[in-house]
């Protein structure tokens, strides 16, 4: 018994920094039961971590979205270019996202 709880404490101990690392992810492994089917878009806040204006994607450090069940993080949208040409990384922004199968589409950015 005392083995398996030695076994069980060395698993937490290794899986702890491997969570903590997973700092950026698309909501993989999430339900999104609660996901509306219907093309809606919802408000979010965050910080820009990251442009690719040609590629037309954006990472954002993003608040909760209570609407998408989503706690904070950081993720890579898709955005169209026009979008994000004003934009910068670090400034902090509003923006409105289609969501998509865990991750989505920001339709619309603006810095605060
Ligand atoms: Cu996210």
């Amino acid at each position: 018994m005392k083995t398996l709880l030695a076994a069980a404490a060395l698993a937490l101990a290794l899986t702890g920094p491997a969570l903590a690392q997973s700092d950026m992810t698309m909501h993989e492994g999430m339900k999104h039961d609660s996901m509306p089917a219907a093309a809606k878009t919802v408000d979010g806040q965050g910080v820009i971590k990251g442009l690719d204006t040609a590629g037309g994607f954006v990472v954002l450090k993003h608040q909760p979205i209570a609407a998408l069940k989503w706690p904070a993080m950081t993720m890579k949208f898709k955005a169209a270019p026009a979008l994000l040409k004003p934009l910068k990384v670090g400034q902090a922004v509003t923006f409105k996202l289609q969501p998509a199968g865990g991750s989505g589409e920001v339709v619309a950015i603006s810095a605060k």
